[in-house]
């Protein structure tokens, strides 16, 4: 049995393995993206989880999803755990269903045991936070705290061309059990798991990290445009090839940013060419740049050196380029009130634990500007995140489970009435 003093383990691992069948890939992933028939798939076995335990079911205007289990006063803020379902095109089994999974079976041990709390404890499972099929990530908490969603959003579309507006009525409808709410509202706090998607927990061989903050993280929109014309009968001296010049910028690129700054993260992502002829020069090139740095100055920076580089090779071959930025998450810090309290719960449960910087941006990040937020990691092998080889050992699924768990109780814990005989 995997059951740690705070949770049922073997049911918190039982149920990522049925989430994990939901847009299973061959090679052991998810492919589940946000607002998808298979997402939707995800909400309402999570809700109908929700409603055997007779816990009450609500989504909002951004379809988040929650899941509610009353305390002692209904009137309080209530304390909200959880992360997100939507995954990555060829995502892990626990980037984002390890944090919302384990705030339910935190919300089902509390039932279990019979523990009242001060105040109700809320899961919830917010809308595309990765952001792959439709761009920004996090909008469903990002809607969340600003208490509205960005009118641009509505005229979006997937990168498969679905529109935004359609596949979020179609979200919205496909859950009918869910009692509609208004978008925002007043809470006590913030609590996420997560695996860190990186190598330091793994490399130091510890079972916790105690989030300190978020990194920066921007997201560039590149076009390259320069004329089409016949790949066999123009001459170099008369092309105005834009793939050209947008290799040889990022070459420029890669060469500069993240060798000069152990910090920088630059990353492109996803890139097309139009019109696309195996044998016509291409007349425009589209893609996709994400960059993070724990320094906003730094990302300034980098913004900066990536437009001049591509506005210098654009017109080093009569071609044109424009950057635009498409989503900009400022680095943020979490309370160290919350840290500290964290790191005191795993010092109680005698789980070694060290304090961190997330490289990934998580919901965690706009939910900490409208309430105290932290966020616990879990260790993944080698680091291996945003890929179907994802990996979190069972222990470590249930010790970051626990260690939410320890901390609701910490927070908001009052009495354990022992269950009738
Ligand atoms: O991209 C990110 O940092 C997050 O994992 N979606
Ligand atoms: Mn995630
Ligand atoms: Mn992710």
């Amino acid at each position: 049995m995997m059951n740690g003093a705070a949770i049922n383990g073997d049911r918190l691992l039982a149920n990522l393995k049925r989430f994990a069948d939901i847009g299973a890939t061959p090679k052991g992933g998810v492919n589940r993206q946000a607002l998808t028939a298979l997402d939707r798939e995800a909400r309402k076995l999570l809700a109908e989880m929700a409603l055997r335990r007779g816990f009450t079911v609500f989504q909002d205007e951004i379809a988040n999803l929650f899941i509610r289990r009353e305390g002692r006063n209904p009137d309080l803020p209530p304390l909200l755990i959880g992360s997100h379902l939507d995954s990555q095109p060829s995502g892990g089994k626990f980037d984002g269903a390890l944090g919302t999974l384990s705030a339910f079976e935190v919300l089902e041990t509390l039932e279990d045991q019979g523990i009242e709390t001060e105040r109700a404890v809320e899961v919830v499972a917010f809308t595309n936070e990765e952001g792959c099929r439709f761009a920004p990530g996090c909008m469903g908490s990002m809607a969340f705290s600003a208490g509205e969603i960005p009118a641009s959003w509505q005229d979006l579309r997937a990168v498969d061309g679905a529109p935004f507006a359609g596949e979020l009525a179609a979200t919205l409808a496909g859950l009918p059990e869910a009692a509609m709410r208004p978008l925002g509202f007043p809470l006590y706090g913030y609590l996420e798991v997560h695996i860190e998607q990186g190598r330091l927990l793994e490399s130091e061989d510890l079972p916790i990290g105690v989030v300190t903050g978020i990194q920066g993280t921007r997201w560039l929109d590149v076009e390259m445009t320069g004329q089409t014309a016949h790949a066999g009968t123009t001459l170099l001296k008369f092309r105005r090839d834009p793939m050209r010049a947008v290799t040889q910028a990022l070459a420029d690129l890669y060469q500069r940013i993240m060798p000069g700054d152990d910090q920088a993260r630059f990353t492109v992502g996803r890139m097309s060419l139009q019109p696309g002829a195996v044998n016509a020069i291409p007349d425009n090139v589209r893609l996709t740049i994400d960059i993070r740095h724990p320094d906003t100055s730094a990302l300034d920076a980098m913004e900066q050196v990536i437009g001049d580089m591509f506005a210098r090779h654009a017109m080093a071959l009569d071609c044109e380029a424009s950057v635009t930025r498409i989503f900009d998450m400022p680095p943020a810090a979490f309370p160290s009130s919350m840290v500290e309290r964290l790191a005191a719960c795993a010092d109680r449960l005698q789980l070694p634990s060290r304090r961190m910087l997330s490289g990934a941006f998580h919901d965690a990040l706009f939910m900490n500007r409208i309430a105290p937020s932290a966020m616990i990691f879990v260790p993944c092998r080698e680091g291996l995140s945003h890929n179907e080889l994802e990996h979190v050992e069972p222990h470590h699924s249930v010790a970051g489970c626990e260690l939410l768990a320890a901390a609701v109780r910490d927070l908001v814990g009052v009495s354990q009435d022992m269950p009738a005989h």
